[in-house]
């Protein structure tokens, strides 16, 4: 791996690094400017990328490792580097700063523009801090992104690392899970044996590579499993599977409503489980351009009323299915046995 650092002091934007990131200015970091040009899917160069991660780092180092989210807002499962699909999502669920998104994590790996949706959300981000919430999911890792395809990307596009080095830098600032109006809990993967309280997960030391085991770990990779009582160590090999009791005792233990996850790949976009207590959001449809599934955003409005708004994969994503994956897309996996298969996808 490469050791070469960007030099950011010799870019035109490093002067501004200290000052405020102000919209529609000339002179200093011009945000908006640098939104509409990932909204197109523009390329940054790897100095722009560093700078833009140090400024996002400043945010969310001041951000809990709960982060208090008011209702209404949108909710996104993972989009695995499908920007076409995520461009399609504030088509049919708004634009931003116009509704409130909660982003569930996994952004990276898998499709085939990982660095384009982790940019544009970065920004959102830095412009509208409050309107604009990422957690973290077991994909925001050094180690997983090596295997599952962003490390290999920004290799593929850049010609070195770097890019994937900052970003998955940045990705140890990222929050470990929400809270909306005190009521409903908010987290990547489940529920962990080792943490019965919400309170817990606040003193986990989230500055830092995801650990292969502990209440972090498993606060990234668990899944809720309809068929178990209590936890039972996951085929995934990190994280653990639980039931309903574990998940009715959360419930009552932290006086809360609901859990809202993702992580799971759901044929119809969305999975409510557990009398609705427990329910998974997947926001990438068509995933990994073969799977023929359908994706969902999850719109929870002022009073905590609930909508699963599904779609389906937008044109481009089509297109990607053809081009790579003419033969696999033919055999989407619906039948019992296969769908279990997926249901352990990573
Ligand atoms: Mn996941």
């Amino acid at each position: 791996m490469s050791d070469t650092e960007d030099d950011i002091t010799k870019h035109p934007l490093g002067k501004y690094l200290d000052e405020e990131m102000e919209p529609t200015s000339s002179k200093k970091f011009d945000i908006d400017a640098l939104i509409e040009q990932a909204k197109e899917g523009q390329f940054f160069d790897p100095v722009t990328i560093k700078l833009i991660c140090l400024k996002a780092r400043e945010l969310l180092v001041e951000e809990e490792n709960v982060v208090q989210v008011s209702a209404p807002v949108s909710l996104v499962g993972d989009i695995h580097g499908q920007f076409h699909d995520l461009l399609e999502i504030f088509k049919i669920g708004g634009e931003i700063p116009h509704t409130n998104y909660l982003f569930l994590g996994d952004y990276v790996d898998r499709g085939a523009y990982s660095i384009e949706t982790i940019m544009l959300l970065i920004l959102f981000k830095i412009r509208y801090p409050q309107r604009v919430t990422l957690l973290r999911g077991n994909h925001e890792s050094r180690q997983i992104t090596q295997i599952y395809g962003f490390y290999t990307e920004c290799q593929r596009k850049y010609g070195n690392p770097n890019a994937w080095k900052y970003v998955t830098d940045l990705f140890d600032y990222l929050p470990i899970a929400a809270f909306i109006d005190d009521s409903i809990f908010c987290v990547h993967g489940g529920l962990s044996p080792l943490l019965q309280n919400i309170d817990y997960v606040k003193e986990i030391n989230r500055f830092r590579e995801i650990p292969h085991e502990g209440a972090f770990a498993d606060l990234m990779w668990s899944d809720p499993d309809a068929d178990l009582d209590g936890f039972k160590i996951s085929p995934r090999g990190a994280g653990f599977q639980f039931g309903c009791d574990v998940v009715k005792r959360f419930i009552e233990c932290n006086n809360i409503s609901k859990i809202y996850r993702a992580h799971q790949l759901c044929m119809e976009g969305y999975l409510i489980l557990f009398d609705g207590t427990m329910n998974t959001v997947w926001s990438a449809p068509n995933y990994c351009y073969r799977y023929g599934n359908l994706a969902s955003i999850n719109e929870i409005d002022e009073h905590l009323n609930d909508f699963f708004n599904v779609f389906s994969c937008s044109p481009e994503n089509a297109e990607e299915s053809k081009d790579n994956d003419g033969d696999r897309v033919k055999t989407p996996l619906s039948s019992k046995s296969k769908h279990k298969e997926i249901d352990y996808f990573l």
